[in-house]
């Protein structure tokens, strides 16, 4: 486009009922090493908003060599690229105790967002990215302006940043964020901003309230916070989900494949089993990651008795983090069963 040319106006946008929070699957039914689009959760802060897609685009304003805006067919007119990745829900805003294991791992397909930007060119001054979403309203009844969502330049820098509109090769959903949304591998889902409208360079934190009263969790001391340190809710620690034996089998009393998902911003390292409430440990083998994808893990577990036993599974990144006892976002997933008596 030439610069000198003002996007033009948004579309009217109507937000469709309230808060959508809707998770189809449970662990123990993430059978597929790819989430059908159908089957991923829901998450939308507002609600969904509906406009004209036709009359929709994408500015990119800030601290930015040549400020632009690009149509839908612009942006398919990138390089497509696609990317293997978990997709996980935070859980909520100010509740860093409470694990939902809200989880899927989807192929998204689209434009490489730090390409364009470079492209555009990206001024010395800038240290984060602002997204903004066409979704807007209240929140816990005060007005909350649009879903306006940041990232550090630095994990854009590491790449895989996509403006994505495929997932698993289908078109967005309205409610996944048709026509186009962020996505940032290896961050919590939050931060992936669903219909985008905006990217802004600049050179502190977004000031609405989903990057500041919201999704800052307190740094526990054990990692070295003192009181009142508060770190964004980005990029995501190890978590390993139990897909079997589902909650409540009821096993035989021979050996049986516990089996499951590892996730982490970093990549997991190994998946560690207990079946005696976390006193002791064992490995189990565990897939290598492909891009930023979870990784299957299984181990075979002999009952050493009848009667009821608690399976646990923790996850260790490359980095070395390991999954807490909780409560966390990503505390230990715990499964009961019940052996037989043979
Ligand atoms: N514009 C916008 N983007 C958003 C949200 C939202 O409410 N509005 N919710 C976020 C949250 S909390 C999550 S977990 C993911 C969920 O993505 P999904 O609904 O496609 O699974 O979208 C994020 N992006
Ligand atoms: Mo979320």
């Amino acid at each position: 486009q030439d610069i000198s040319l003002l996007p033009p106006p948004l579309p009217p946008v109507s937000i469709e009922g309230g808060l959508v929070r809707h998770i189809p699957l449970a662990p123990h039914q993430l059978v597929t090493p790819i989430t059908p689009q159908s089957d991923l959760f829901v998450l939308a802060q507002f609600g969904l908003p509906r406009f004209d897609a036709a009359r929709w685009r994408l500015e990119l304003t800030g601290l930015i060599e040549r400020p632009c805006w690009l149509s839908f067919d612009d942006i398919r007119a990138l390089p497509k690229r696609r990317l293997e990745s978990f997709h996980q829900c935070a859980g909520f805003p100010q509740k860093p105790d409470v694990t939902t294991r809200r989880i899927g791992n989807v192929v998204w397909g689209g434009a490489d967002l730090g390409d364009l930007l470079r492209s555009v060119g990206i001024r010395p001054e800038a240290r984060f990215l602002w997204s903004y979403g066409l979704d807007h309203g209240d929140f816990d009844g005060k007005p909350a302006g649009h879903y306006l969502k940041d990232l550090p330049l630095n994990r854009l820098a590491r790449g895989d940043v996509l403006l994505a509109y495929e997932i698993n090769g289908e078109p967005l959903t309205q409610a996944h964020g048709f026509p186009l949304r962020l996505v940032i591998p290896g961050y919590y889902g939050t931060n992936s901003v669903k219909w985008l409208y905006r990217l802004d360079l600049a050179d502190r934190r977004a000031d609405g309230i989903f990057t500041t009263i919201l999704y800052n969790d307190p740094v526990p001391a054990a990692e070295g916070g003192s009181a009142g340190d508060t770190r964004p809710v980005w990029a995501a620690p190890p978590e390993a989900a139990i897909v079997a034996p589902q909650p409540q089998a009821r096993l035989a009393r021979r050996p049986v494949e516990i089996w499951g998902w590892a996730w982490a911003e970093a990549g997991v390292a190994r998946v560690e089993i207990s079946a005696d409430q976390g006193k002791s440990w064992f490995a189990s083998a565990l897939q290598p990651r492909s891009q930023w994808s979870w990784q299957r893990f299984s181990a075979a577990w002999q009952p050493p008795a009848s009667g009821r036993f608690t399976l646990m599974a923790r996850a260790t990144d490359t980095a070395g983090a390991t999954q807490p006892m909780g409560p966390a976002r990503n505390t230990v997933h715990a499964v009961e069963v019940e052996v037989a008596t043979a």
